[in-house]
């Protein structure tokens, strides 16, 4: 596909600022989390923020997407409003979940995202329940399931997606492969080839997870399938994870093959807004200094935001 004659200006430009919104907030975070202001564990998502925005980019507020511990950034690109997750990941009570969450478990109903499970596998399922209660309910919101490689080492894996096939339910299964289960490569947590087990159930899909425009393009074919009603996707988004698995430090497996140059889905989209004419030097500049001026209105919001009240935590 020609991607300068189909990318349209809006599209690249939302693209962008969702992805430098998720890379400049966990590089806050990142500084922030040794301070201890934060009262929780993070996990952040940095080099791998191309899958999460490709994907929102044609989903809906009502379409309803289940994350698992690594929730910040899809949770941002499906439009949680950052103040909220800020106050979340301080502990206080004007938190998207009101502080009794925190990072892992940030719900936002209104832009469809129901909850998150930190159980690896968790949320693979409960993409499965939303679609099975948008067909029969005669909906036409479709659900996500986001995991990651590790997840589909789990049963429910296969249960769902058996069951998603019998059904034809509208849910896309999104593998976010960032080759990694913690510090484990995927040769030693896992004995399958997870696309080719996909395939034996349904239509199965392949995108640079490092690469925007190629999520984008295929997650626009996979969900234009289950907005059809042709039953689910799975969709495979091969990425790379620059940090560690969890905390602010920078990832230190020896053979894990990053090349921060090459594989920034931001750098490649600049490049590409750039090279098409359809954005300017002074506007990345402009998204970025905007963005930074984001972050420092949610920070200040989440320190202003009160903690909560013990008494919340009585059984009456
Ligand atoms: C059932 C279960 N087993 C083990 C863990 C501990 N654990 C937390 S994250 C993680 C690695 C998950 O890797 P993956 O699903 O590929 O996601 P990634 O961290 O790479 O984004 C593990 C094993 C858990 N949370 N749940």
């Amino acid at each position: 596909m020609d991607r300068k004659a189909t990318l349209k200006r809006e599209d690249g430009l939302w693209m962008l600022r969702r992805m430098r919104l998720i890379r400049q907030t966990s590089e806050r975070i990142a500084r922030l989390y040794p301070t201890n202001v934060m009262e929780t564990p993070v996990h952040l998502c940095i080099g791998q923020e191309a899958v999460s925005v490709g994907l929102c980019r044609h989903l809906r507020d009502a379409d309803k997407m289940f994350l698992g511990h690594r929730t910040h950034g899809p949770a941002l690109a499906k439009g949680l409003p950052l103040p909220k997750l800020m106050a979340e990941l301080y502990g206080r009570t004007t938190g998207c979940s009101h502080a009794f969450g925190g990072s892992m478990h940030l719900i936002d109903l209104e832009h469809g995202l129901p909850g998150s499970s930190a159980i690896i596998g968790g949320s693979i399922a409960l993409g499965c329940g939303a679609a099975l209660a948008a067909q029969l309910g005669k909906n036409d919101y479709v659900g996500v399931s986001y995991f990651g490689d590790a997840a589909t080492n789990a049963g429910v894996f296969y249960e769902s997606m058996n069951f998603a096939a019998l059904r034809k339910l509208p849910v896309l299964f999104l593998c976010e492969d960032n080759g990694y289960s913690n510090v484990m490569p995927k040769s030693a947590h896992s004995a399958h080839d997870i696309v080719s087990v996909a395939r034996q159930f349904m239509t199965t899909l392949q995108a640079d997870g490092t690469d925007v425009l190629s999520v984008y393009e295929h997650t626009g074919e996979a969900v234009a399938q289950l907005r059809r009603g042709e039953g689910p996707v799975f969709l495979h988004c091969a990425t790379k994870r620059w940090m560690k698995h969890q905390g602010h430090e920078a990832c230190d497996i020896v053979d894990n093959g990053i090349d921060r140059e090459r594989d920034c889905p931001i750098r490649k989209l600049e490049a590409f807004l750039l090279k098409s004419r359809l954005i300017t030097p002074a506007e990345l500049a402009q998204i970025e200094q905007a963005v930074e001026a984001e972050i420092d209105a949610a920070i200040q919001f989440a320190e202003s935001s009160p903690f909560p009240d013990p008494s919340l935590l009585e059984v009456s």
